[in-house]
């Protein structure tokens, strides 16, 4: 996978990734992502990046022309990207659905905005997706990138040294995690699960699937009307939709 990152921030992204997982992968090899400073796509002696809005308001808005110059710059260097990505709160919401796709993709360009906005022909003309990662307001693309960047790298093939835990990742199956737990099998007084000290390994895949189930049902019940569950999957939830464990109550309740 290669990717570009266009920002006013370059220092910020790098320094993300440039650490654990993502930073690994790139100095492998395996990824091959470069963060590029917009302001060196500009023409004019300041290096300005933003200008008053058209019609008025408050804030500003990034001018168009750097971020074109920036991405047709990046297609020369690099041969011309499979989706150009702008993160915004206007776009898709990112899911893990959405990272395979673009992991399936040679070469993306991802645009972080800063002000108000970005000038509405860029999305028109230079952007194959609006992407947000969710409904909040942020004061810059950045994150939002680092997410996208994150999610993606991760799936990319050696990036994640446990190719089975990748697979088997919880939005992968479409539902959420089980409970995990390392030494000591007590703690202050709460202890681990029996099950998972008997070394009975048929019992402890038995225990994780039902957990799963039984979160995802308690906690996002809206993720099982789309997950791909397994016949024995389908048991155990009708199992715990007809007998629902106990509620976790709090000694005040
Ligand atoms: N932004 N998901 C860009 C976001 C956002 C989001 C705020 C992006 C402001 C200029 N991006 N600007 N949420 O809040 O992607």
């Amino acid at each position: 996978m290669i990717a570009d990152v266009v920002t006013i921030f370059p220092a910020m992204v790098e320094a993300a990734l440039a650490e654990g997982v993502i930073g690994r992968a790139r100095q492998r090899g395996l990824i091959d992502i470069k963060v590029r400073d917009l302001r060196d796509y500009t023409v004019d002696r300041h290096s300005v990046v933003d200008d008053v809005p058209y019609g008025g308001g408050p804030g500003m808005v990034m001018k168009p022309e750097p971020l074109f110059r920036a991405v047709e710059a990046i297609a020369a260097e690099r041969g011309r990207p499979s989706a150009v990505v702008l993160m915004t709160p206007q776009g898709q919401r990112f899911t893990h659905a959405e990272a395979e796709r673009l992991a399936g993709l040679e070469r993306i360009v991802v645009i972080c905005g800063r002000y108000e906005g970005i000038d509405e022909r860029v999305a028109e003309a230079l952007v194959t997706d609006e992407i947000s990662i969710g409904d909040y307001v942020l004061t810059g693309g950045e994150l939002p990138a680092l997410v996208v960047l994150d999610a993606v790298a991760r799936l990319q093939p050696g990036v994640v040294g446990d190719e089975q835990s990748v697979a088997g990742d919880s939005f992968a199956r479409g539902m959420l995690d089980h409970p995990h737990y390392t030494r000591p099998a007590v703690f202050r007084g709460l202890a681990v699960p029996d099950v998972l000290l008997s070394g009975h390994h048929g019992e402890i895949e038995r225990w994780r699937r039902r957990e799963r189930l039984r979160r995802t049902l308690e906690r996002r019940p809206d993720l099982l009307d789309e997950a791909a569950l397994t016949l024995d999957e389908q048991r155990e939830l009708e199992a715990l939709m007809e007998n629902p464990p106990e509620e976790k109550t709090h000694e005040s309740d």
